[in-house]
């Protein structure tokens, strides 16, 4: 059987890093798309270089030529460009729409078969408009954040707890951003929920408020770092986790950006929520009830979706 073929529009920092992990994990071959000439080329030969020492069996290779991107069966899109610091992810908009009109027509023409994962900020409104940009269905279009949100929770939990990152659990909610829905009664350590553990006397209300605040901060905590760009291995490592779950019908539930048209009485809006990821796409978007604390948490950030979607809208007619 012929391998997955996996198309990364973008070869920049994350670009880069996905080729480098989706030939490790053998997920399939990889074809890195840029209009920047001589980068993919460069980043897939020197990846297809490191293939001897670590031994794995994938074909690389870099183009400026949508064609190339043929019959691909997932495609992660980062072309765009990220933020500098003192940035919002918001600034970013006009211009990556631009681009993410290009990309939509390139996948449409050529990979319209393909699950598509959008990475390129700001995510909620970006995933939303490539999906009305390529034409693909809906449950085949979805952004990358919350695998990535929860995965830093995690991170700052397993760090105050001083337990292994494996045996915490963490959901979030909501659009990628400032806005963001940590819920800690859904957050677990060894399966017991963050609010049992204040109770228990394992850690205090305020260090929890403390990590989930710098779990919103959490971009602009490496950018400040950084100072020239954005994170770009976690990014990448969280997209990878959605990809092979779609090539290998997993079932992973993973919360993702995606259309939700009925769940959380919303109508037709990208938005991060828990989801079931297999050989369909989305398979299922799981609606849980929220209280109401969180539903307030929740609308507000649905509510900072709605206005960067209605820029998108004001900036270009041809979107619904
Ligand atoms: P960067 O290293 O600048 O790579 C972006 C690449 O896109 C560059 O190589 C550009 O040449 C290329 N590009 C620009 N325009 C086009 C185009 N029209 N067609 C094809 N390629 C193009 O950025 P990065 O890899 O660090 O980040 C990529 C995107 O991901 C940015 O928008 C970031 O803000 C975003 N990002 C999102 C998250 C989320 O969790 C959602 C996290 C980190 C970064």
């Amino acid at each position: 059987m012929a391998r997955p073929k996996i198309a990364l529009i973008g070869a920049g920092q994350i670009g880069g890093t996905l080729a480098h992990l989706a030939a490790m994990k053998e997920l399939g071959d990889v074809v890195l798309f840029d209009i920047a000439e001589g980068v993919p080329q460069g980043k897939a030969l020197d990846i297809a270089e490191s293939g001897p020492a670590e031994g794995f069996d994938a074909t690389l290779k870099g183009t400026n030529d949508y064609a190339d991107i043929a019959g691909a069966d997932v495609c992660i899109v980062t072309a765009g460009v990220p933020r500098k610091p003192g940035m919002s992810r918001d600034d970013l908009l006009g211009i990556n729409l631009k681009v993410m009109k290009s990309v939509g027509e390139g996948i449409k023409a050529h990979a319209p078969n393909a699950f598509v994962i959008c990475i390129t900020n700001p995510l909620d409104a970006m995933v939303w408009a490539l999906q009305q940009f390529s034409g693909l269905p809906a449950e085949k279009v979805v952004g990358m954040a919350g695998v990535l949100d929860s995965a830093r929770f995690r991170h700052f939990l397993s760090l105050e707890f001083g337990v292994s990152m494996k045996d915490v659990t963490a959901f979030v909610l909501g659009g990628h951003g400032d806005t963001m829905v940590p819920l800690a009664r859904y957050s677990t350590v060894g399966g017991i929920p963050l609010p049992d553990l204040v109770k228990m006397g394992w850690t205090s209300q305020d260090k929890l408020d403390a990590i989930v605040q710098r779990t919103r901060d959490g971009g602009a905590e490496i950018v400040g770092l950084l100072k020239t760009g954005s994170a770009f291995y976690a990014p990448a490592t969280s997209a990878i986790e959605m990809a092979e779950a779609y090539l290998k019908d997993q079932k992973r539930v993973l919360p993702c950006a995606a259309f939700v048209d009925g769940p959380y009485g919303l109508k037709g809006l990208y938005v991060g929520v828990p989801t079931v990821i297999g050989a369909a796409g989305i398979e299922k978007v799981i609606d849980i009830k929220l209280d109401k604390a969180e539903q307030s948490m929740f609308d507000k950030s649905v509510d900072a979706v709605k206005g960067l979607v209605d820029a998108c809208k004001g900036i270009d007619s041809s979107l619904k």
